[in-house]
């Protein structure tokens, strides 16, 4: 009978349910695990920081529907990769932390980096067990790979002990279980589906808001036809752009304030209730809104706002429940009307309101007019990956998404030190496409040594800093004989040269006219590059009604 190790069965599991991508940090126990991941054909990213590398395996989560891996060592290696888990948790993102684990056999004993591991992960994720033998290895991997993406999607994990990596057993005792099938897509029942069309035709001001739901379960056909069909004004929530090109007729996100504040019905299609939409209440929302909800999740359902309407199913397969109905009778909201007038008054003030900033060559440069450059120069298919407070705020709305799946950033959990990773990791999934990084100079400095992955890994992506001096702006210079402010970083730092150390290229831009030529030449260059953009300390967002956290 042939022997095998525990590691070769874990990275052909692996393979075996569809998990191509791995990114990790190797060391004891995990070592042979990265090696038998490669002999198996798992594309192996090596990144410099365990956190990084979990937020890598989620962003390939999102965008294949196969949950990345993570493999990290045990103990300090466990616990970096733990704020991943947590975002993942908070975007319900499938990815599988392996983490490697002291020997069993030392259990209890001190063992090096022995650590309560299973218990760290488990309030994160979906699943998380020990592998406790070698022959087991197959199973507990299914188990895992099918729970990430099956039902709302979102991370797992596995312990896995020494003794069970360097372990063996008859290969016939480890047999594979046959590869997990794509998720069932689940449908809303059909009373449901014609409640929700009564419901929408009923509104005088409707609003569809499109979440990253719907870009997960691939629903941009469906929710395609549903907004044309019926003619609804539509707004995305931040990952969710995309899934309908944000230069659509119906798209109302430049009054996104204004549509959140006056709508008397709310479809929410994959989008949740959560900060990130003010929870649906007073003073953001319309205190008798009417919520129609489509989640995957029903526990979801009525969280913050009573659902008038429950639609649990896949985004795409409800959708297409909705368009079948709207078939049998077709409607469409009407084309004359105030809500429509008063939505298109309100994106021409504000456009209005934000003109003079885009035009503005001030040196040092403010947001507008930076973003307004690179949105001109980024290929329509372009993936942005973006973090930071005003750069990530305000590059939401200028830089227009067309795709799905198209934008990565901070999301639900609000996390900073996750752009260059979900770059890595989108430029690994879409070798072919052109990647781009639009980061804060704080956001950067979370996990800058990723630009030596890039590098070494020949991934032309351009990081782009927009650098105010700090945390939502610093000051130009530091007094030596006063306190250090809190938000400051070193003046005029420069970050490109950080990617230089590694064989990239940096550049350097502080006026308007520098602007165009270096991102056309940083984009066009094929290699690795940052470009470090100084922009006003002060400079801002346009005059807000809101502050951005509801209280
Ligand atoms: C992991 C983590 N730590 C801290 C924060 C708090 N925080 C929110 S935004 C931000 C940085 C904002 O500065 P920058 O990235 O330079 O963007 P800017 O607003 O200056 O454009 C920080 C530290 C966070 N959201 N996440
Ligand atoms: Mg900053």
């Amino acid at each position: 009978m042939a022997e095998v190790d525990g590691a070769t069965l874990i990275a052909r599991s692996l393979k075996q349910h569809g998990v191509q991508y791995m990114f990790g940090i190797v060391g004891v126990p995990v070592v042979p695990i990265a090696f038998a991941a490669q002999r198996e054909g798992i594309t192996y990213i090596g990144m410099r920081h365990e956190q990084s590398a979990s937020y890598a395996a989620q962003a390939v989560g999102y965008l294949t529907g196969r949950p990345g891996a993570c493999l990290v060592v045990s103990g300090p290696g466990m616990t970096n990769a733990i704020s991943g888990l947590a975002n993942a948790w908070s975007n319900r993102w499938p990815m599988i932390l392996l983490g490697g684990a002291s020997d069993m056999s030392q259990h209890g004993m001190g063992a090096f980096q022995e650590a309560p591991q299973v218990e760290a992960a488990r309030i994160w994720c979906k699943y998380a067990a020990a592998v406790d033998r070698v022959d087991k290895i197959p199973y507990f991997v299914e188990q895992a790979v099918r729970t990430s993406i099956y039902g709302r999607p979102g991370p797992v994990y596995l312990d896995l002990p020494g003794d069970i990596i360097g372990g063996k057993t008859d290969e016939e005792r480890a047999l594979q279980r046959p590869p997990v099938p794509e998720p069932p897509r689940t449908f809303a029942d059909p009373a449901s589906v014609e409640a929700a069309v009564a419901a929408l035709k009923s509104a005088e001001r409707p609003l569809v808001i499109v979440g990253k739901g719907a870009a997960y379960a691939h629903a941009e056909d469906e929710v395609r036809e549903f907004i044309e069909s019926t003619q609804l004004p539509f707004l995305a929530s931040p990952m969710g752009k995309g899934v309908m090109p944000d230069d659509h007729a119906l798209s109302v996100g430049a009054a996104r304030s204004h549509v959140l504040q006056n709508a008397d019905l709310v479809f929410l299609m994959g989008a949740r209730l959560n900060w990130i939409m003010h929870f649906g209440l007073p003073p953001r929302f319309n205190p008798d809104v009417r919520v129609v909800q489509m989640d995957i999740a029903p526990e979801e359902i009525g969280t913050n706002v009573p659902a008038e309407v429950a639609l649990v199913g896949d985004a795409k397969a409800v959708t297409g429940q909705i368009n079948a109905v709207l078939k049998e009778q077709p409607w469409q909201f009407g084309a004359e009307n105030t809500w429509r007038t008063g939505i298109a008054k309100k994106i021409e003030e504000n456009q209005a309101q934000t003109a003079p900033m885009f035009e503005d060559d001030s040196v040092p440069m403010n947001y507008y007019r930076v973003l307004r450059e690179i949105r001109d120069v980024l290929p329509k298919d372009a993936i942005i990956a973006s973090e930071g407070a005003n750069t990530m705020d305000i590059g939401r709305t200028v830089l227009p998404n067309f795709l799905p799946r198209h934008r990565l950033d901070a999301g639900t959990f609000g996390t900073m030190g996750v752009g260059l990773s979900f770059a890595i990791a989108a430029q690994a999934v879409y070798p072919g496409k052109r990647v781009v990084a639009v980061e804060g100079d704080s956001a950067f400095g979370f996990s800058g040594m990723e630009v030596e992955v890039a590098c070494r890994y020949n991934m032309p992506i351009t990081f782009i800093i927009l650098n105010n001096n700090g945390i939502s702006g610093g000051p130009s210079t530091i007094d030596p004989d006063r306190p250090v402010m809190p938000v400051a970083y070193v003046p005029q730092a420069r970050y490109e040269r950080v990617i230089e150390a590694f064989g990239g290229d940096g550049y350097f831009v502080e006026t308007p006219d520098q602007l165009r030529p270096t991102l056309e030449r940083a984009l066009a260059s094929g290699r690795p590059n940052v470009v470090n953009i100084m922009i006003n300390a002060q400079a801002g967002r346009k005059p807000q009604q809101f502050g951005w956290l509801t209280r």
